[in-house]
């Protein structure tokens, strides 16, 4: 079993991850994080302070000459804005964000913005300043999750796991990506889209609302392939992946929707047009060695990889829908925390959408899940043992022969 906890504060002077649960053995480095962690910061529509952070998890423990140990994997990413940057008073964040008190006046934020997490937050944690809560609920903290989605990838990477993300929607500019999706044009694109047209469209709608002080959201989808049959369990409500990674990828900051395979287009169809057909053992594929390539396949997909609560082997596809970004250059109307009486919302430097940016945060959270479910299955204290109960498993599958 895998777990995980992030600390941290959007402009404190850092992010950490605690991962727990990998194997000794699975290769880990840092060049491997920061190539996530470069992904989830590229995106068109993001706003300043992605041209101030580079980020990149410094490993602090759980991991020697480029392995796991299966020790607690600690990762600490640094905001530079910090330690360089001033808040929206002017003064630095270093002033801000002090852990001591401070001489002379920190300027408490109160006026609320509506979609945050700041009217039921200063409400539940009894705040007079806002900020003690938007420091928590911003999506910053999602690149301790990348980093963590990292360390899961280069995991079920031994196992020929592979995830990606793409755009499919951005303020109503709705993708035709090629099928299957083209996952190189989706990292040379602005906005992570398969779809040439509609990611030069997107451009367009991202520097219109620019223009108009708004923001914009969008759907992300999921991609997971190789993924052996039978992750996951029908048994209790908890068990089943559905729910594991609905809640996951449902975590990320601004989702308001996850949808598994055909989704919500399900219920426009008839079950004739939906259940995805097996084929019979003839048209099964064999690797080099004779064993079965995917044990079951199917001629369609529409499941999205999963049936019962369960990996089906197909690919597991997966999407989310992001609200456009609360924040805003041109504020709704709101109140004031202290007086409860009319003002703008308050508006600190921010993106106009950032759904490229939540692809790669819902990969990764997918990637967790994925990851814990894989060693509930295969268990493994070293990869070698988790490698063993894996192939022992993948050999057993098939026919179980005639009674
Ligand atoms: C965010 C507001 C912006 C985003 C931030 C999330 O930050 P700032 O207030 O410093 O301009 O850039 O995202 C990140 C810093 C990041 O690394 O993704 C918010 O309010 O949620």
């Amino acid at each position: 079993m895998a777990r995980f906890l992030t600390a941290g504060e959007s402009h404190g002077p850092g992010l950490v991850a605690l991962l727990e649960g990998l194997p000794a053995g699975a290769p880990l480095s840092e060049a491997r994080i920061r190539a996530d962690l470069a992904r989830r910061q590229m995106g068109y529509g993001r706003g300043g302070r992605m041209q101030i952070e580079t980020d990149y998890a410094v490993l602090q423990s759980g991991v020697r000459h480029g392995f796991t140990t299966g020790a607690p994997i600690a990762m600490l990413i640094e905001n530079r804005d910090h330690f360089t940057g001033n808040g929206p008073d002017g003064k630095p964040w270093t002033h801000t964000m002090a852990k001591e008190p401070v001489d002379g006046e920190v300027t408490p934020i109160h006026r609320l913005r509506p979609g945050h997490a700041d009217t039921p937050g200063i409400s539940k944690y009894r705040q007079d300043d806002a900020r003690n809560i938007l420091e928590r609920s911003s999506a910053r903290e999602s690149a301790a999750r990348v980093a963590v989605g990292a360390a899961c990838r280069a995991f079920l990477a031994e196992f020929g796991v592979a995830a990606h993300s793409h755009v499919t929607n951005i303020g109503g500019v709705q993708a035709h990506p090629p099928e299957p999706v083209d996952w190189a044009a989706v990292e040379e694109s602005p906005v992570r889209c398969a779809d040439p047209d509609a990611s030069a469209l997107m451009v367009r709608e991202i520097d219109a609302a620019k223009e108009a002080g708004d923001s914009l959201g969008g759907v992300v989808e999921v991609v997971v392939t190789s993924l052996p049959i039978g992750l996951g369990s029908h048994i209790q409500w908890d068990t089943k992946l559905s729910t594991r990674l609905m809640a996951s990828v449902g975590s990320v900051n601004a989702v308001k929707g996850v949808e598994i395979g055909k989704g919500f287009a399900l219920a426009d169809l008839r079950g004739s047009k939906v259940h995805d057909v097996i084929k019979p053992i003839e048209e099964w594929e064999r690797n080099a060695d004779g064993s079965w390539a995917r044990a079951w396949p199917r001629r369609t997909n529409n499941a999205g990889g999963l049936e019962g609560g369960m990996t089906t082997g197909e690919p597991l596809v997966i999407r989310a829908v992001v609200k456009p970004i609360a924040t805003m250059m041109t504020p709704l109307p709101s109140v004031d925390l202290t007086t409860g009486k009319l003002d703008q919302a308050h508006y600190e430097r921010s993106d106009v959408t950032f759904v490229p940016t939540c692809g790669v945060i819902a990969e990764a959270m997918t990637l967790f899940t994925l990851a814990d479910a894989f060693l509930e299955k295969f268990g493994g204290d070293h990869i070698a043992e988790t490698r063993r109960n894996y192939e022992a498993y993948l050999a057993d599958l098939g026919p179980r022969g005639s009674a």
